[in-house]
């Protein structure tokens, strides 16, 4: 099987809900020697597309379970794949990531998480639908470099100007820099919550992160 043919079949596993077919495919293509990321992008393609369908109400909300199930288990292999190519990496910092009270999207966050790490980051997850005082205790804690939020839905994009006014308050946010994103982020709306960066997917969000800290 080529490249396009695996990626090609990886997205109908992810769009058919097909959790095992998916995994299954993922370490196919890693057996095959094909670029991880290149791979993922099929998966991240595939989700959107689920999600237009949802959106539509063409799919049921545990049928759009079984869809995330699938990408998420070929976004296990893909990124632990991506980890093992980038061995040795020099550290370049700390990050402390979440996704915003409230929602419980958790792919696009992990994903970033991990090309992070891959990246020489040291990444302290703490996971989905956090509290903004649990952010702030955590930097207070924890002293990352950067903090970065993950947000994907309407109602909960907000939390990212709480979190942000959280930390003034507490006296850290000139302590740490701020990043967001999420499928229905942008730079505007990143700007208007007071964040220092926005990343639109997780190799951008890799490259601002450097960019933040000023490393090359
Ligand atoms: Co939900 N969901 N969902 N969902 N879901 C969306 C977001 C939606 C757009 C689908 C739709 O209707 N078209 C819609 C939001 C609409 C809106 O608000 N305008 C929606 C809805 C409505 C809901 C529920 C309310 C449904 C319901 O219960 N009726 C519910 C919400 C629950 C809650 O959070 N309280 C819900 C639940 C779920 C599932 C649990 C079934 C599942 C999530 C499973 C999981 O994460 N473990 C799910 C899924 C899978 C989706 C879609 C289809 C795919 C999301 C995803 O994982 N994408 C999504 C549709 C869509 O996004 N177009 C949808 C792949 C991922 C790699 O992309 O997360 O965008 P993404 O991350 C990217 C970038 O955005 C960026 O980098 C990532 C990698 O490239 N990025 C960052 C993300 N975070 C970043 C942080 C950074 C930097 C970059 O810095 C820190």
């Amino acid at each position: 099987m080529d490249r396009e043919e695996l990626i090609g079949k990886l997205s109908t596993a992810v769009n058919e809900g097909s959790v095992e077919e998916s995994s299954s495919l993922a370490e196919k293509g890693v057996e095959a020697g094909f670029d991880p990321l290149e791979v993922l992008a099929g998966v991240t393609g595939a989700l959107k597309e689920v999600g237009h369908r949802f959106g539509r109400g063409d799919m049921f909300l545990t049928e759009l379970m079984f869809c995330a199930e699938a990408a998420k288990g070929a976004t296990a292999v893909l990124t632990e794949e991506i980890k093992r190519q980038k061995r040795d990496v020099p550290y370049l910092g700390r990050v402390l990531i979440g996704t915003v009270a409230g929602d419980i999207h958790d792919i696009g966050k992990s994903l970033v998480a991990a090309l992070l790490t891959a990246e020489g980051f040291e990444v302290i997850d703490i996971g989905i639908d956090v509290p903004d005082e649990a952010f702030v205790e955590k930097v207070g804690e924890l002293k990352p470099d950067v903090l970065g939020m993950s947000a994907l839905v309407s109602s909960t994009m907000v939390k990212f100007k709480d979190v942000v006014r959280a930390l003034e308050e507490a006296g850290l946010r000139d302590e740490v820099k701020v990043i967001v994103g999420g499928a229905m982020i942008d730079q505007e709306w990143a700007e208007q919550a007071g964040a220092d960066a926005f990343g639109s997917d997780a190799v951008d969000a890799v490259a601002k992160v450097r960019s933040l800290l000023n490393i090359r």
